[in-house]
């Protein structure tokens, strides 16, 4: 396996880097606090074609590989979480399934407007009795001819209320379970559709989660994303593509706390030394280079192989499921390493420590990435 990246992927992560400490670095710990949307942050990163990295130049997109994608993720997350989710949903669960599901129209429409920033766009799969088993969806979407009426609600929708368009996944026909389901394009300002009060999080406080009411929406059929009946399928490969994303934030912050641990772990002194000459220290720090290593091998490898058109199904849930461990595991050891330090949040690692939780449970719990990886090897 040869991870050696080419010039330009080494551009778009010093891009990344570089915009992570530059614009996301000095308020971040403010808008943790205050759970506040980094709205100019998130129109600059739409300027730098960071919405729409995979998307094809003439749907407004940047044309570049998962990869790229996945270095750029890695970079933001070490730094922001929250804004790293906004910028994964965007490019991997709403411009992928668009690009490449959506109808002409669709993607002229809607596309070209959420790969360039213009617009952000939201996914919606969850509801308060369908999150792992995706296959009951309540919400339905009922045929009428030329369009559907839909209504139900959605839980902790990433960019629930910041974004300007929603696909929504919902039951047509009841009978034939998962194969009566769809996917639809849903437009801010609908009559009948209202945006919930925001959830008040653990960590990734500065994105904006929501509930969804839908009452009698009328979308119509021309904003179904594909064909009727596909909106399940729809979900599960969208999801497949959206955890290789979601295991590179959880890559990007357990490096994230290490770089911090490292660095700290060579100012602190104890015992009359630094604590980084304590073998105590040094361990934990060993421990957290080679699971970050290990990590990133997955996380790379997924990229590949949706970039080869290999089958990601298997290598997304790997990194998924692994990223998020190291992620929850570095950021524990990391606020240790910092001792009452690590417990304030100037330090940063408290919040990194946070943010990482979420990772083992947004776009397909662990416990689902075992399922999708146990069914893969056993099949
Ligand atoms: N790509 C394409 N199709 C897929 C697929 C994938 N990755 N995974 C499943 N499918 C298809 C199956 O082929 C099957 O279709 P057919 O019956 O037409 O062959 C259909 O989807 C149902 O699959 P299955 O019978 O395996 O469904 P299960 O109810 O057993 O659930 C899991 C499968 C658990 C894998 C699925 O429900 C899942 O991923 N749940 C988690 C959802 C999630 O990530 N929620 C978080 C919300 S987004 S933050």
């Amino acid at each position: 396996m040869d991870f050696s990246l080419t010039e330009e992927q080494k551009l778009i992560q010093q891009a990344a880097k570089d915009f992570a400490q530059t614009e996301l670095l000095p308020e971040v710990i403010e808008r943790d606090d205050a759970q506040r949307f980094p709205e100019e942050e998130v129109k600059k990163l739409g300027e730098l074609g960071f919405l729409g990295m995979m998307v094809d130049p003439k749907y407004g997109g940047s044309g570049l590989d998962t990869l790229s994608y996945v270095l750029a993720m890695e970079e933001l997350s070490k730094i922001d979480a929250s804004t790293s989710v906004i910028m994964s949903v965007n490019n991997s669960l709403v411009c992928w399934g668009l690009e490449k599901f959506g109808t002409e129209e669709q993607k002229e429409k809607y596309l070209t407007k959420i790969a360039t920033g213009e617009i952000l766009g939201a996914f919606c799969l969850s509801e308060p009795e369908a999150g792992s088993d995706a296959t009951s969806q309540r919400t339905t979407a009922i045929d009428q001819g030329d369009h559907y009426i839909l209504n139900g609600t959605k839980n902790w929708i990433t960019n629930g209320s910041s974004a300007s368009v929603y696909i929504v996944i919902a039951q047509t026909d009841k009978e034939k379970k998962h194969r009566g389901i769809n996917a639809l394009i849903v437009e801010k300002g609908a009559e009948g559709f209202e945006i919930g009060p925001k959830e008040n999080k653990l960590g990734i406080r500065g994105s904006d989660t929501h509930s969804l009411i839908f009452n009698d929406v009328k979308v119509p059929k021309s904003n179904r994303i594909g064909e009727d009946g596909f909106g399940f399928k729809f979900a599960m490969k969208t999801l497949a593509g959206g955890r290789i994303g979601i295991a590179a934030q959880a890559l990007g912050i357990a490096a994230g706390a290490y770089e911090l641990a490292l660095k700290y772990s060579k100012e602190r002194k104890a015992f009359g030394t630094e604590i980084s000459n304590h073998q105590a220290i040094a361990f934990k720090l060993a421990d957290m280079h080679t699971d970050i290593q290990a990590a990133r091998l997955l996380v790379y490898q997924a990229a590949r192989d949706k970039d080869n058109g290999t089958n990601y199904d298997l290598s997304g849930a790997m990194a998924k499921l692994y990223a998020s461990k190291v992620a929850m595991e570095t950021t524990v050891e990391a606020v240790q390493i910092h001792g009452g330090n690590g417990f304030v949040k100037d330090y940063h690692v408290e919040r990194l420590m946070r943010d990482a939780k979420i990772t083992q449970i947004y776009e397909g719990t662990s416990e689902i990435q075992k399922i999708v990886i146990s069914r893969s090897i056993l099949q």
